[in-house]
């Protein structure tokens, strides 16, 4: 397995087989119906462009009363069970983490993007995220852990998984565009990518 590193993100190219991420799309299906994504409002009032569900004990959410873990969707449904064989991917690449507490579901249609961010919210820094691409490629935006530091763009593909540990696990980071209807896992086009994360602080 071909797998290249940039300021500690640890990219893996072709993780999953194609028959493997037609798996994982049914289970996600499942999960969508129970939990239907949204387009949050973030903080100051904007509609985001990437639809958002979750698995797991916890989902991150926004409104105008700010962004956080949620332990329900915002219909008060409980968020379903993270899917077997999206843990089993996390039990593979980072088997000595603690088990993952939120699998975030960001869908991206033709239009949608995400700001450079870091994701420093979680209660755990010390653990990692592991990321998986499914359907249309992305150009992905990695930089350092100041802002201010240098990015470069990567094009993840379907089936690509990527861990950010140590170094990477705050560093900044965005999707500039999608490259519309280039794969056709997903029959409509688009692309899915699962964040799984670790939420609470330790005990
Ligand atoms: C680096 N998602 O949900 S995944 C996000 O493709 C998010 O949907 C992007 O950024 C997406 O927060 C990028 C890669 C990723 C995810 C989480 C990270 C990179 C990360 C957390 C820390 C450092
Ligand atoms: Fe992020």
């Amino acid at each position: 397995m071909q797998t290249l590193t940039h300021h500690g993100f640890r990219i893996y190219k072709s993780y999953l087989s194609p028959p493997a991420q037609r798996a994982m799309v049914d289970g996600l299906r499942a999960v969508i119906r129970a939990a239907p994504l949204s387009h949050y409002e973030t903080p100051w009032g904007k509609r985001m462009s990437v639809g958002m569900s979750a698995a797991g004990a916890f989902g991150w959410v926004s409104d105008r009363a700010g962004y956080r873990y949620a332990d329900k969707h915002p219909s008060g449904v409980p968020w379903p069970k993270i899917p077997d064989a999206v843990l089993a991917v996390w039990q593979d690449l980072v088997p000595d983490a603690r088990a993952p507490e939120c699998c975030l579901i960001n869908f991206y249609g033709s239009a949608a993007k995400m700001g450079l961010h870091s994701d420093d919210t979680e209660g755990d820094f010390t653990q990692p995220v592991v990321s998986i691409s499914l359907g249309d490629p992305a150009t992905f935006r990695m930089g350092g852990p100041s802002r201010k530091d240098p990015t470069r763009s990567i094009l993840l593909e379907s089936g690509d998984v990527v861990v950010m540990a140590g170094d990477s696990r705050l560093a900044y980071h965005g999707v500039d565009r999608i490259r519309f209807g280039r794969s056709d896992l997903l029959q409509k086009g688009g692309r899915i990518n699962l964040t799984l994360r670790v939420v609470t602080p330790p005990d």
